[in-house]
């Protein structure tokens, strides 16, 4: 399970719930974090962020009143999104820029991304191989450098990598240059040394470390060491697109407190991204923005309230009958609702409708008269219209007469819940608070 839709699942949870209260809140911090530790996120940092996000969820005041829903929303997202880290902007300008990173972490591919990407806004761009260890190392920067129409420069045979940049900087004119540096199986002395002669010499604004996704929470180590070599400005976590520990890896640079500058996202020259922790935790949830997010917390609201005026309506009819059903699936167990409500339980298996069923029942209703649909009374004991509304729908006659069966125990069950007193009240109150305001008609 990926990250995305592990959350996605978790935030069902809190839409999903007939009432936002503090059990469903610490039921979603509970997946988020099953989620999280299944993403290769340090547990104590998950364990952190949990405790931010129940403290301000919890806030009393914002829980019980109107929009409840939606403040717990909105801090879970906050929450992530500060947890994944920041937002890069990146300078469109003359500049330096260091590779650095382990063997195979994507360096190489990412010089010619950032190449393209500033070729792209219209500024010159060199890089220079720097890159001594890997064999073709020079051949393949070339490559890479001509894809992106970006200047090459490097000196073949040359083992010391600080001379190359040396005599690349002396030529080079171009605005931006960019070093691929060379990788190693670990983090050793020799890397250091390499790096720090090459950063005195290069003199970088930007020194970004290159890391490949899949290392998870290895990240922060990684960070530490390189950011004490050379003094890291930024990371790139590259190959977010085939890991699931991308989020253990964004949230092991954040908590080491390097900053993650851009994501790699595929193989491709196009594939990267300025990393924006608001835009990528979205993205996972499945929205573009807070807002978007928000409208979409409020539209399942009301979705799934109860059609309150067809409930204190004289007669139950199939019709109102098939809504309650589709509302119950999507709103969750409604038995807990109605038991809020001091009614009796709704007959379990008609809240547990499969989608399948769900499905049958349309059709079924849909063979149904106008009529029929107003009146059940017109099918009770009546053979041939039970025998035509199943030839219609192509089910059998025991299916339609389990939905008729159902049809009246809930319509028993209306008819005790209007003689309720206290419903009307208890209703709005419920859908109010519970279901964020977003109810025409409740007052
Ligand atoms: N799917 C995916 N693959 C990537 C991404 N970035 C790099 N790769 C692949 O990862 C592999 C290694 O990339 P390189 O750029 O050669 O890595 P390097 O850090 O230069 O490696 P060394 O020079 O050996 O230290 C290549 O097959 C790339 O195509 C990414 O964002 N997504
Ligand atoms: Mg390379």
């Amino acid at each position: 399970m990926d990250l995305g839709s592990g959350l996605r699942r978790a935030l069902k949870k809190l839409t999903g719930a007939a009432l936002v209260d503090e059990r469903t809140v610490r039921e979603t911090i509970k997946e988020i974090q099953r989620v999280l530790i299944s993403g290769d996120v340090n547990v104590s940092l998950v364990s952190e962020l949990s405790k931010r996000i129940e403290k301000r969820a919890l806030d009393d005041r914002a829980l019980k009143g109107i929009g409840g829903r939606e403040h717990v929303v909105k801090v879970v997202y906050e929450e992530l999104a500060a947890f994944m880290g920041e937002k890069h902007e990146p300078k469109m300008q003359k500049q330096k820029i260091l590779l650095l990173g382990l063997f195979g972490s994507g360096k190489t591919t990412t010089a010619g991304k950032l190449a393209r990407m500033f070729k792209k806004k219209g500024l010159s761009v060199g890089v220079i191989c720097c890159d001594t260890m890997r064999p073709a190392a020079y051949e393949q920067l070339q490559q890479v450098a001509e894809r992106a129409d970006a200047h090459f420069y490097g000196k073949k045979g040359e083992k010391d990598a600080a001379k190359i940049a040396h005599e690349a900087l002396a030529v080079a004119k171009e605005d931006v240059l960019i070093l691929d540096s060379a990788g190693r199986s670990a983090f050793d002395n020799e890397l250091n040394d390499e790096l720090r002669a090459i950063a005195k010499v290069f003199v970088a604004d930007e020194k970004l470390l290159v890391i490949n996704a899949d290392i998870g929470q290895v990240a922060k180590r990684q960070a530490e060491e390189f950011n004490k070599a050379v003094g890291l400005t930024g990371v790139i976590i590259t190959k977010m697109d085939g890991s699931g520990k991308g989020g253990g890896a964004l949230s092991a640079v954040a908590a080491s407190g390097a900053k993650v500058s851009y994501i790699g996202t595929g193989e491709k020259q196009d594939d990267l991204e300025p990393f924006d922790a608001k835009k990528f935790v979205g993205r996972l949830l499945g929205f573009p923005d807070l807002e978007s997010l928000m409208a979409k917390v409020k539209e399942v609201a009301s979705e799934t309230k109860i059609d309150e005026k067809a409930l204190m309506e004289e007669k139950f009819t199939i019709k109102m009958f098939y809504d309650q059903l589709k509302a119950a699936k999507k709103m969750g167990p409604l038995k807990g609702v109605f038991q809020m409500l001091g009614a009796p339980d709704v007959p379990k298996e008609m809240v547990e409708q499969s989608e399948g069923k769900l499905k049958m029942y349309e059709t079924i209703i849909n063979s149904m008269t106008p009529a029929e649909r107003n009146d059940a009374s017109l099918l009770k004991k009546n053979h041939s219209r039970l025998e035509r509304i199943a030839k219609g729908s192509g089910a059998k006659p025991e299916q339609v007469r389990e939905l008729l069966t159902n049809f009246e125990k809930m319509e028993k069950m209306m008819g005790q819940f209007k003689k309720n007193r206290g419903f009307r009240r208890q209703m709005e109150k419920m859908m109010k608070g519970g279901f964020g305001g977003g109810m025409p008609g409740a007052g």
